[in-house]
């Protein structure tokens, strides 16, 4: 039986986390909002997540549907799919590390959103840009090198070599990282410029995720869609900026 993925149509957003993994595995998963059909369409998403009588029903999308369990939030979803894809380590300790780190990735997917978005979600960018370019200034300037040094760390000291974030095979965090990465090219691409200098052993991991073949075949499909500011990551060129 397929997967079932609930996110909001026309963007990667959050969805994108799950989708590549997804992707790289080869599972067999169907996009629900992005097809029409009974059962299919931002309407059959709305009626889960605003149902009074479905049980545990999910705050937010992503979400991800197994035949009757609803599993909601990416890193939850990555922690319970895995095993199940052979993207996490065998080792149960090591998948916990693995997920320490996603959920790191979700503490930073937060902070991307609200360098566009820091007063309100329910407010439009044009009405909190002031507010935008001065979280934005922090961001590139503390967040940016506080978090990718981080994880450059954490390639650095991998016991297994640098090339995965943990363990010695590739695990969904370094999809997701592959990700990260990709979305700061397209949204700060000034303070982004040299960042393989900066993050060597990232920017080979970035590199290498993107030549596997699922990926590299995902990635020139139509289901990649692309970049845009309606998503989390989004280019805004007054808020980038170039770092010293
Ligand atoms: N922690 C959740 C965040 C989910 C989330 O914020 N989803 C967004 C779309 S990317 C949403 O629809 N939020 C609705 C809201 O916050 O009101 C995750 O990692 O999946």
């Amino acid at each position: 039986m397929s997967y079932e993925l609930y996110y909001w149509d026309g963007i990667q957003g959050r969805g994108e986390f799950v989708r590549l993994a997804l992707e790289e595995a080869g599972a067999a998963y169907i996009d629900i909002t992005r097809q029409s059909g009974p059962g299919r369409g931002i309407g059959a998403m709305m009626a889960i997540m605003q149902s009074h009588s479905e049980a545990h029903i999910p705050f937010a999308p992503p979400f991800l549907k197994d035949g009757d369990l609803i599993v909601s939030h990416v890193a939850n979803i990555l922690f319970y799919l895995g095993p199940k894809l052979g993207l996490a380590p065998d080792d149960e300790g090591l998948r916990h590390v693995v997920n320490g780190l996603q959920l790191t990735i979700t503490d930073f997917v937060a902070e991307v959103h609200d360098t566009h978005h820091p007063i309100a979600t329910s407010l439009y960018y044009e009405d909190q840009k002031e507010e935008a370019k001065a979280r934005s200034a922090y961001f590139i300037n503390d967040r940016i090198p506080k978090f990718l040094g981080y994880f450059e760390r954490v390639l650095q000291q991998n016991p297994h070599g640098p090339k995965h974030i943990a363990g010695d095979a590739v695990t969904y965090a370094d999809l997701s990282l592959f990700q990260v990465v990709e979305g700061l090219l397209y949204a700060f691409p000034k303070a982004m410029s040299n960042y393989s200098s900066r993050y060597p052993l990232l920017a080979a991991l970035h590199d290498s995720v993107a030549q596997r073949p699922n990926i590299a075949r995902y990635l020139k499909s139509e289901r990649r869609l692309p970049f845009s500011t309606e998503g989390i990551f989004r280019h805004y060129p007054e808020l980038d900026m170039e770092v010293p």
